[in-house]
């Protein structure tokens, strides 16, 4: 049986899957992406939320160019549509998912940290699109994901010139919600996981499925599926139940972010 490519384990309801092919960067070949399928399937089944993070003081290298240099053409369409399949289920599966970055965010790489709902950046992490120098184009869900986040003009840039971001620049940028100290961007990965698992399953999958959805409607067409999911939302359980909890004080209240944030 081959290497497997990438670790997973279930930690109370929170999935928690490692890149891990650290000799070679988390640089991501075929069995790599086929076994980020299977986890994230497992995932979804038993975890509430997941945390996608790198073995080894790297997120991810990007697409293994070892293995794409032997790929014709065609073979090369058909591995980027499987990518996109993969971080589709990623990204627009039940769950969210959270990835804790750290050393090279590269490529591919930058494409699966994107396909996650919260990226958390530690410094020291570092950022590049070099499809250009290496006369390639992105094909992981880059020019739709990436571009939406830091713009189709950085994007541009980051292909034409290689540019390499710092996490201060990945933040600034919106490529990152958050930063980490050094070493630190896995524990914070876990702790934001488990606060978003803490949500009912149902309003997760909403905000994760609607939002990104609702950025390719027209204004109209926007402010009426919001709406629906207002009406469909509101008439869970979990909705009544927090609106009651609020209402009788019995959830904490929210705090400015230097007295503790939060709330729940
Ligand atoms: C790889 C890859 C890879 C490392 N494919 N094998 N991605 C890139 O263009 C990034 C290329 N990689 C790098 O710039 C550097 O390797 C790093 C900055 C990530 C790390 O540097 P360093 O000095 O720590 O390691 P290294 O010595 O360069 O690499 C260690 C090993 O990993 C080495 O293999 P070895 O057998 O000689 O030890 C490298 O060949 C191997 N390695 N990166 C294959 N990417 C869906 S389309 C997406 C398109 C893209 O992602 S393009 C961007 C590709």
């Amino acid at each position: 049986m081959d290497q497997p490519t990438l670790t997973y384990a279930l930690d109370g309801a929170i999935a928690l899957i490692g890149l891990d092919r650290p000799d070679k960067r988390n640089a991501l070949n075929a069995a790599m992406i086929e076994e980020l399928d299977r986890a994230a399937e497992r995932a979804r089944a038993e975890a509430k939320a997941a945390v996608i993070f790198g073995h080894g003081g790297h997120f991810s290298a990007g697409l293994d160019l070892a293995e794409h240099v032997e790929r014709t053409a065609v073979d090369n369409l058909h591995n980027s549509r499987r990518w996109h399949a993969v971080f589709d289920a990623i990204a627009r599966g039940p769950i969210p998912y959270v990835a804790a970055l750290e050393g090279a965010v590269i490529g591919g790489g930058m494409e699966l940290a994107a396909a996650a709902h919260v990226r958390i950046a530690e410094d020291g992490a570092f950022f590049a699109l070099p499809e250009g120098q290496r006369g390639i184009f992105v094909g992981g869900g880059g020019s739709v994901r990436i571009a939406r986040l830091i713009t189709a003009a950085r994007m541009i840039d980051m292909m034409l010139t290689g540019r390499v971001l710092s996490a201060e620049e990945a933040e600034r940028t919106n490529f990152v919600q958050y930063r980490a100290k050094p070493g630190a961007a896995l524990a914070e990965a876990k702790t934001l996981a488990a606060r978003i698992a803490g949500n009912a399953p149902f309003i997760n999958f909403a905000i994760i499925n609607a939002l990104p959805r609702m950025q390719d409607l027209a204004h109209d067409d926007g402010l009426f599926v919001e709406a629906l999911m207002a009406a469909l939302t509101q008439t869970t359980p979990e909705a009544i139940a927090g609106l009651r909890a609020f209402l009788e004080k019995r959830s904490a209240r929210l705090a400015p972010p230097d007295k503790g944030g939060g709330g729940a």
